[in-house]
């Protein structure tokens, strides 16, 4: 071990000092120090105090035949080129890289780093990223980014700037294996586009699971071929009944792809039994009321429908757990969406479930998981599901109820950890905050920062935690500007206590003493990207 985590304050220290020491600073040259722009922190980090230039003569070089690490390359060069204007060509290399190059390695496997660890060494002459799989190198890509100065994320060419990293070498891996965000495009629909930007936001900060909500009682958003109104009558409209919309199997699988190529995993979410109106509006069938309405001319009878709903209430909505279409309808949607995920798990909701019969609740998720397994994915559900009989590999996703986190516990299932008062990015930031919801919490910047997913809850320890997640309902949220208004910059802190060990090396505590320095050298990188971001006053932002 190059340093142990305990040594991190020294470290920034010393960093500092060097910051400080540094005279005339050129344009962004205050974001340069090395740990100040890195963001999640590193596990292990050492700076040689000299600098590698990116110029017009740098070249990019791929010492491994394998197609996926060209890729990363690729990506890579693509994301430096636009601000440097320097060609960067992308060359497979036998042997040793020339002088003034970066070099992209395939390594051997190592237990620690894993795939998605990675290490890199920076001299004055060379830029070496290797790590066992390409995911790694994706990994490491991002910290190349975070080196450079800010500008490096500008759209266009930027002049006077000195394109230089520190050296220095970084062994670096996660902490957790899911770190993710979930996106509701049910409450309101978010184009193709915007979320390929969220994607390319997530990856910024190391994520790797996109967990898509897609259907709610305001929206379904996903084209299931063998009930398609679905889309046509339930994906018809959103919140506040403007127009709504839905992806096909086509932009759903171009999104998986996109996810795919960032080593993000897409889990789709159906939320069922509840949360379900906008499909009991779009067949009837589904529904348990056997209600009838005479039809004003004529002897005819009809089933009582409800209509498409446009508020923000939940828990009135179930599907009917006790009628055979119900499970006919599952096993066609989970079908359809198993055969178009790669990633080995669906999301079946589960929560708030409050016009469930709870005798038929608990049969109803039973089955579910069933259906899932059998068409070869694993199951995530709300942490409700934890009263029910988990299935071995079923994971429950804590949001409200740490007690149901403690049922999965005992039924020997792991847990993704969303804890409303910290993790949920649709909470406002404060009471002044126009967009958002605030029945959890009001959650400032440092909030959302100061939390260890191991010590949150007695009876919960790292053991147990699979993973964070992020989550954005978007019952307030239309634009991509609100998105990022509310994602930013609490996500970078989710996104640290996902990938870093705590900062001071004791468990339960982060120093956002510390941290907020480094956040506030993403303010330039948030401009430099055109997100739209939350100015909190807590942050000293740099200009
Ligand atoms: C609770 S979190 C919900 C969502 C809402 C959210 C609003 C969860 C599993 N259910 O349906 O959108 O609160 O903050």
């Amino acid at each position: 071990m190059i340093l142990a985590r305990n040594f991190r304050f020294i470290l920034v220290a010393c960093f500092c000092v060097f910051a400080l020491s540094c005279q005339a600073p050129k344009k962004n040259e205050n974001q340069r120090s090395p740990i100040n722009s890195l963001i999640p922190l590193p596990q292990e980090i050492k700076s040689t105090g000299k600098a590698f230039e990116l110029t017009d003569k740098t070249a990019v070089y791929v010492a491994t035949e394998d197609e996926q690490v060209f890729a990363v390359a690729e990506y890579l060069a693509g994301k430096l080129r636009t601000a440097t204007g320097f060609p960067l060509p992308v060359n497979k290399v036998q042997g040793q890289a020339p002088e003034g190059s970066l070099v992209l390695t395939k390594t051997e496997p190592d237990a620690q780093l894993g795939e998605e660890g990675y290490s890199l060494e920076v001299t004055e002459s060379t830029v070496k990223l290797s790590a066992p799989a390409a995911a790694g190198l994706f990994r490491g890509a991002q910290t190349i980014r975070q080196l450079l100065p800010a500008a490096i994320e500008s759209a266009s060419v930027q002049n006077d700037v000195d394109w230089k990293i520190e050296t220095g070498t970084i062994r670096d891996f996660p902490n957790y294996a899911w770190r993710g965000m979930m996106l509701d495009v049910a409450r309101h629909f978010f184009s193709v586009e915007e979320v390929k930007r969220l994607l390319d936001e997530m990856a910024y900060y190391k994520l790797n699971v996109f967990h898509w909500h897609l259907s709610d009682d305001q929206g379904w958003r996903i084209e299931i071929k063998s009930w398609p109104k679905l889309t046509e009558v339930g994906g018809s409209t959103q919140v506040g009944g403007a127009k709504g919309g839905f992806y096909t199997q086509e932009q759903y699988k171009e999104i998986v792809k996109y996810a795919a190529e960032r080593y993000i995993t897409v889990i789709p979410e159906i939320d069922m039994p509840g949360h379900t109106n906008a499909a009991l509006a779009s067949y009837p069938e589904l529904n348990c009321s056997e209600q009838t309405i005479k039809i004003s001319q004529g002897n005819e009878m009809k089933r009582k429908v409800p209509g498409l709903y446009t508020g923000i209430e939940v828990g009135f909505s179930t599907l009917c757990a006790t009628k055979e279409v119900t499970y006919k309808f599952i096993d066609d949607v989970v079908r359809e969406l198993a055969e178009m995920t790669p990633g080995p798990y669906l999301h079946i909701g589960g929560d708030e479930s409050h016009a469930t019969k709870k005798e038929d609740y608990i049969p109803f998720v039973n089955k579910v998981q069933e259906i899932v397994i059998s068409h070869g994915k694993k199951v995530v559900g709300w942490d409700e599901i934890a009263n029910t009989t988990l299935k071995p590999n079923t994971m429950a996703q804590v949001w409200a109820d740490a007690q149901n986190g403690k049922k999965a516990i005992a039924q020997g299932a792991k847990l993704i950890l969303s804890p409303a008062s910290k993790s949920y990015l649709d909470m406002s930031y404060d009471s002044t905050s126009k967009l958002g919801l605030h029945w959890a919490a009001y959650i400032e910047v440092d909030s959302a920062y100061t939390w260890d997913p191991a010590k949150l809850v007695t009876g919960i320890g790292r053991e147990n935690v699979y993973g964070i997640e992020s989550a954005l309902w978007s019952e307030t949220i239309q634009t991509r500007s609100d998105i990022e208004y509310m994602t930013f910059p609490r996500l970078p802190g989710h996104a640290e206590i996902g990938w870093s060990a705590p900062a001071d090396g004791k468990e339960g505590s982060r120093n956002w003493n510390e941290y907020k320095i480094r956040l506030a050298n993403h303010g330039p990188r948030f401009k430099a990207m055109g997100i739209n971001f939350y100015p909190s006053k807590l942050v000293p932002w740099v200009q």
